[in-house]
């Protein structure tokens, strides 16, 4: 399968990230997507090509316009203040505030935002945008004909809804490629969501609709980020119900357990006359995963792939999480062999 890859994620690497009550290095780093590359090439998963140009336009179907606008201009912003350090949102608007976008660039941070796990350089909206570009192409290549085909975002991209960034994730890579085959005719996409976390972004964008099914298999929100979502009540609302299924599952939760709900969701997937697969690819999942709490090995993914595939569906990787930096590689692209067998 074609891997698109763009040398441009480099351009998004923050300096910290609050974490149990201190800035420490971001997890989320350029290092994470060598290591990807790096498996891909040494198991001649196929060749690596950068990606093709879009445009902006395909952002626009799934997020907010003003959205993608701010994230393109909000460093200029900060730099005319005369402010050098990354950006950081400090404030949100609680229940019962009536949210209006102020003029401020920190009450604009905020007003983008979920939480302050999103940090924004000099040079990230370049990466970002990259990004984006490198998911479309992957879409492109299986709407072309290929049966597969892995885009290597840096950075991920499930956690950003309609008009949030959040998580890591300022652009939702999954849903603009998601998007994109609808745009190209389809009438039916899938989004299997195996991140650790919740794919709440994902939810956002696609909650009142029926032509994205998404399913999500995470850790349960009542003890793992993004805390607020994720629940299995979580259906969907009015033309959408129905096309949401959330997976929550214990923190601990092995491949024996993990399997049973990609099981199910693979059968719900089966039965909705889907025409195209895209997944979001995390591998946080990880026994071994910094900041997450499942158990699966670095041999489940091989089998993970292999279920994916047996959809028999055009079928999009979109990279996401995963942090254990030395093995990162080997479960990524694992999922892709399995899914090749
Ligand atoms: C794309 C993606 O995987 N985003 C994940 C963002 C997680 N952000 C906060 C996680 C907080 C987990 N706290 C763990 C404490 C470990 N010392
Ligand atoms: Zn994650």
């Amino acid at each position: 399968m074609k891997t698109f890859y763009s040398e441009d994620h480099r351009l998004h690497h923050a300096n910290a990230e609050l974490n149990d009550g201190q800035l420490v290095p971001v997890f989320e780093k350029p290092s994470r997507a060598d290591m990807v590359l790096a498996r891909v090439e040494a198991v001649n998963l196929g060749p690596v090509l950068p990606p093709e140009a879009f445009g902006i336009a395909p952002l626009k179907r799934v997020h907010a316009g003003e959205y993608i606008d701010f994230l393109a201009g909000a460093w200029a912003e900060w730099a005319a203040l005369g402010r050098t350090n990354d950006m950081l949102p400090l404030a949100w608007p609680p229940r019962r505030v009536q949210a209006r976008c102020p003029k401020d660039i920190d009450g604009k941070l905020g007003y983008y935002s979920f939480d302050a796990g999103a940090p924004l350089t000099a040079t990230s909206w370049q990466a970002i945008y990259a990004g984006s570009q490198v998911a479309l192409s992957a879409q492109a290549a299986v709407a072309a004909g290929d049966r597969a085909a892995f885009a290597l975002c840096r950075p991920p991209g499930h956690h950003a809804g309609i008009d949030y960034m959040g998580g890591y994730c300022y652009v939702n890579n999954a849903a603009v490629v998601a998007q994109a085959f609808l745009d190209g005719g389809m009438r039916k996409v899938v989004v299997l969501d195996v991140d650790y976390h919740h794919g709440n972004g994902t939810q956002d964008i696609f909650y009142q609709r029926p032509d994205v099914l998404f399913l999500s298999i995470h850790g349960d929100p009542q003890t793992e980020y993004p805390c607020y979502t994720g629940y299995a009540d979580e259906r969907g609302e009015g033309a959408g119900l129905g096309y949401n299924h959330n997976y929550p599952l214990p923190v601990g939760s092995d491949w024996s357990v993990w399997s049973q709900a990609l099981q199910d969701a693979l059968r719900v997937a089966a039965g909705c006359g889907a025409e195209a697969v895209v997944v979001s690819l995390g591998v946080d999942t990880f026994a071994d995963d910094p900041i997450s709490q499942f158990k699966l090995r670095s041999d489940d993914y091989l089998r993970m792939g292999e279920m994916i595939a047996a959809l028999g569906l055009p079928t999009v990787f979109v990279m996401e999480g995963g942090y254990a930096v030395e093995e990162i590689g080997i479960n990524a692209v694992n999922t892709l062999l399995g899914f090749e067998q």
